[in-house]
């Protein structure tokens, strides 16, 4: 029975599943790496990891398996949040023009209020009472949190005391890693990325117009030297530490995106466990370098293309590709951003008890479900991985609230998660953001550019897989050639059935 008529009663985690987002990932299948293994490795071989392909020591899957960035499965189920408690930067991006978030970690265009420690201490308690799903604090900003080290330090002490079952998680320019490298690690912050455009002074010049560094500035090729080397030796000195990393690196067409293939190969060999290609996101009214000099960002097809590469033969790097570019007071699951809902003055002005064991509570029945979708998924032999561009395969495009399941209105969805699919494959290859087409009566789309967008978004898509879907957004899909199936299933289950369904076709039309 297809997945398209097969009704299915799904479990529901009570308080989770519901409000959960989805995500799919791919359970390690073959055999683990011994323990013996040298180091200096991402600690995964060849064959599946918790965001890609390679096969894991059950160690890092357990460090990993519930952040939801470094585990494409985790993210469907845990939330993160970031606390803004580090103003000040070192050096200068020209995707960056120091009004927003630090645009390593995310968007232009939005700010956060700085956070004093002890504030951002009561931020975290009260949000981890009520997001029981919270499973990592982050320090990405609103500048780089190693030129703030006295604040970020300070945050992360106060959080590991009173809050032990969350992990702690770092992201920084690299700069001033090296010097921090011991505090890292007596403080236990197990996740640390470093945000590397290059490798190549040449190419790094016309990122970076200057660095600060030791009480002094330095431009051009030369401070672009200085930042790649302290970048390379801060992450070796992490791995070397068993710190596990990963590497963001904004893609800026004409720039770093063809050097990104040698960036990726270089990090890799230095142990990061994860590479993180982001699009440039770059327009005149952010007020950037770049934004005013009219450098474009990446189309989703050449991002695609280029971690394809880098996680093809010869490099085998481990992708992310679920990342959303939140920003540096972000709540919730990746994708959602629930930071209204926890407002200064509520936060401010109470006092929280940090439930550990209703935190534990809730986490079991995450696991417990989880577990049900990758019996499932076995069940009917479904690969999860399967490397990029595997021949005999199409897009489709799923539209979830989470959990694992498609079980979102095309109308409501804010974004739409991209597979590859085929007999027995379902590969999350992209999360791609489109305004919503249905806001209510009142806004729903009065002009259609919403619907027209999204279509243009979905164009190398064969079908869109959602709970339901109107009649005109229905009729402009269909009349782009995708597909619409309206289903409440398992996302990968869903994804393998209309995937064999639309290949098989493709293939007895191609006869
Ligand atoms: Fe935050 Fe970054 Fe830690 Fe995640 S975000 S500090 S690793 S907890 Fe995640 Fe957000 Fe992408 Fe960053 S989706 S921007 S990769
Ligand atoms: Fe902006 Fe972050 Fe670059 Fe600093 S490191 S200039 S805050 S993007």
């Amino acid at each position: 029975m297809s997945p398209e008529t097969e009704a299915r009663t799904l479990p529901v985690v009570q308080g989770v599943a519901a409000a959960s987002p989805v995500l799919p990932v791919l359970l390690p299948a073959g055999p683990a790496e011994s323990p013996g293994a040298p180091r200096r490795s991402c600690g995964a071989k060849r064959g599946g990891c918790g965001s890609g392909r390679e096969v894991l020591d059950p160690r890092i899957r357990e460090r990993i398996h519930n952040h939801p960035c470094y585990s494409q499965e985790a993210h469907q189920h845990y939330a993160r949040m970031h606390v803004a408690v580090a103003p000040a930067c070192n050096i200068q991006c020209n995707y960056c023009n120091r009004k927003y978030d630090c645009a390593n970690e995310s968007r232009p265009g939005v700010t956060s209020r700085v956070l004093t420690p002890e504030e951002a201490l009561r931020k975290v308690k009260y949000v981890a009472s009520r997001v029981k799903e919270l499973s990592v604090l982050g320090i990405a900003g609103p500048g780089d949190p190693l030129a703030n080290p006295d604040r970020t330090f300070r945050t992360f002490e106060l959080v590991a005391r009173e809050c032990p079952d969350i992990k702690l998680c770092l992201s920084t320019n690299g700069l001033r890693l090296l010097d921090h490298v011991n505090r890292i690690k007596a403080l236990g912050i197990d996740h640390v990325t470093v945000t590397i455009n290059m490798t190549e002074p040449e190419v790094g010049e016309r990122i970076y117009p200057w660095i600060f560094y030791n009480h002094k500035r330095y431009t051009g090729r030369e401070a672009a030297r200085i930042l790649s080397e302290r970048q390379l030796a801060g992450l070796q000195a992490l791995t070397e530490n068993g710190i596990l990393c990963k590497v963001n690196s904004v893609m800026i067409p004409g720039i770093n995106d063809e050097h990104l293939v040698e960036v990726s190969r270089t990090v890799k060999r230095l142990g990061a466990f994860l590479h993180n290609i982001m699009p440039l996101i770059s327009s005149p009214e952010h007020g950037t370098h770049f934004g005013l000099t009219g450098q474009r960002g990446p189309t989703p097809q050449e991002l695609k293309a280029l971690q394809d590469r880098c996680e093809a033969e010869g490099i085998a790097m481990n992708m992310m590709r679920h990342c959303r570019q939140c920003r540096a007071d972000a709540v919730g699951l990746l994708g959602e951003d629930r930071g209204a809902e926890f407002a200064e003055d509520v936060f401010l002005s109470q006092d929280v008890d940090y439930d550990l064991e209703g935190r534990r509570a809730a986490h079991a029945a995450i696991e417990r479900w989880r577990e049900e979708v990758r019996t499932a998924r076995t069940r009917l032999g479904i690969e999860t991985e399967g490397g990029p561009g595997r021949d005999g395969t199409v897009l489709v495009a799923v539209a979830s609230r989470g959990g694992g399941v498609v079980n979102q209105h095309f109308g409501h969805a804010r974004e739409f998660w991209i597979y590859e699919a085929g007999p027995g494959l379902a590969r999350f290859v992209q999360a791609r953001s489109v305004e919503r087409y249905c806001g209510g009566p009142e806004t729903c789309n009065d002009d259609g550019t919403i619907l027209a967008g999204t279509v243009r978004l979905l164009s190398d898509c064969a079908a869109v897989l959602c709970s339901r879907i109107g009649h005109e957004p229905r009729r402009a899909l269909e009349a782009a050639g995708i597909e619409c199936v309206e289903v409440y299933d398992l996302i990968e289950t869903a994804v393998a059935g209309v995937g064999a369904r639309l290949v098989g076709r493709r293939a007895r039309t191609t006869r």
